[in-house]
């Protein structure tokens, strides 16, 4: 398997914090063994995660309004590749891409997978693109996709979808990740029930194109590009089409497509008791879908996110299998830099949901102990277990500290001489 980054230059920065490393993680032992858990049972869950990482996120964003270019920016999907090949190295729980079409279109498939199966990674689900309009296509999504008033347009957008069934056949997907920008900016300007018949018609076409070993995963997003209302704008919406359409169809959450405060938590436990969360697009927002970095802003949701899916992975619910992805924008950092801090950010927040004390936790709320119960979440979540990711990744060969051994390796000022600059016009929240 190529790496990337040179061995030695992670082993370097290793040396250096490996003692202290071994120190912490050696107290934290002691303290969690006094609380009944193991460490290293820990370890060895946290070490067995994976979060698949975003084609499009090793680009940098941008906004409607600007976007600034980075340095050594990927220039096709060879290169995003490459990039996730530096993350999945260094964090070592990124070993799947998340394809986007037809952002990620190649004249040969094969060579691309051998290309990340190189650098140790396999594709995930595959997405699709009708929100926006690529050269010569005949009719526009200006008003619409799967939803769109007129068939021939409604047919153009099924048509994309299946042809991406297809290249993520030709990839070893097996799902394909459905959002569509469709919708309305004005009251009275689509007919809600038509507009959501057309686009269950629409899936229907394409989910009758899944292979049997495949999925279909809906995306809802309440706003944007859609300011008045979108045509899939929750979950209980995504739930209705999924059932709609049948049991290999699921409901993607994606973390930045919810109005504040909404009670995401919560979402997850229904979609999974009902067997349709497919998983998760993973970011953070404080605002709106601006798909700020796993963890940035509200650590404590994404905690009580993974506080209910290791709850369900216990109770071994019935088609729980949720696919981890990360989706997010990267406009002021390095999105190399950003992925690995976020997919470290979501693996914290599942180890530290793994040291919830569920049998206490399930006495203080039947005994109605409000105090308790949520004390319980708390000492879980305050946990600091840094230490033991941090040993996870030595154990796998790769970084204590991701960001220093990155930083160390010179690899941006590398690909930024390789790959010429991209114009830094025009924006798009992508
Ligand atoms: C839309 O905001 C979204 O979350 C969908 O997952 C898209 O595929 C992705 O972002 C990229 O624009
Ligand atoms: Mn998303």
């Amino acid at each position: 398997m190529s790496k990337i980054i040179d061995q030695a230059v992670i082993a370097a920065d290793n040396d250096k914090l490996a003692a202290d490393l071994k120190a912490d993680y050696a107290v934290l032992g002691e303290q969690l063994s006094r609380r009944g858990i193991a460490i290293d049972d820990i370890k060895a869950q946290a070490s067995a995660f994976a979060v698949a990482l975003p084609s499009w996120g090793v680009g940098t964003g941008g906004t409607r309004f600007a976007r600034f270019a980075g340095k050594g920016e990927p220039r096709n999907v060879f290169d995003k590749v490459q990039d996730c090949g530096v993350i999945h190295q260094l964090v070592t729980i990124t070993p799947t891409v998340s394809p986007h079409l037809p952002w990620d279109k190649a004249t040969d498939y094969q060579e691309l997978r051998q290309h990340a199966a190189a650098f140790g990674l396999n594709f995930d689900c595959v997405n699709s693109n009708t929100f926006q309009d690529q050269k010569g296509q005949e009719h526009s999504y200006k008003f619409g996709s799967l939803s769109h008033a007129d068939a021939a347009t409604r047919q153009q957008a099924v048509d994309h979808n299946i042809e991406c069934i297809e290249i993520g056949k030709a990839l070893g997907a097996k799902a394909l990740t459905v959002w569509v920008g469709d919708g309305s900016n004005f009251p009275g300007q689509q007919h809600f029930a038509r507009a959501f018949d057309r686009y269950l018609d629409s899936n229907r076409k394409i989910y009758a194109a899944l292979p049997d070993d495949w999925q279909m995963f809906l995306e809802h997003k309440m706003f944007e590009p859609a300011f008045y209302s979108t045509v899939l704008q929750d979950w209980g919406s995504s739930y209705l089409a999924a059932t709609q359409l049948g049991e290999k169809a699921k409901c993607l959450v994606d973390l930045g497509h919810h109005a504040p405060n909404v009670n995401i938590e919560m979402i997850v436990a229904r979609l999974a008791a009902f067997g349709r969360l497919a998983g998760f697009h993973f970011n953070d927002s404080k605002y709106g879908d601006d798909d700020l970095d796993s963890g940035s802003i509200n650590p404590y949701q994404l905690f009580l996110i993974f506080n209910e899916l290791v709850d369900a992975a216990e109770r071994k619910l019935a088609g729980f299998k949720p696919e981890y992805m990360l989706d997010q924008s990267h406009n002021v950092t390095d999105p190399i830099e950003s992925l690995m801090n976020s997919a470290v950010e979501v693996q914290r927040a599942y180890a530290q949901a793994l040291l919830v004390d569920r049998m206490a936790l399930a006495g203080y709320q039947d005994g109605n102990d409000a105090l308790q119960a949520t004390r319980t979440l708390k000492q879980a979540y305050l946990t600091d277990v840094s230490p033991i990711l941090a040993m996870a990744r030595l154990e796998r060969g790769g970084a204590i500290d991701p960001v220093a051994a990155y930083r160390a390796s010179g690899y941006r000022a590398r690909v930024a001489a390789e790959r010429p600059a991209v114009a830094s016009s025009g924006g798009g929240i992508v």
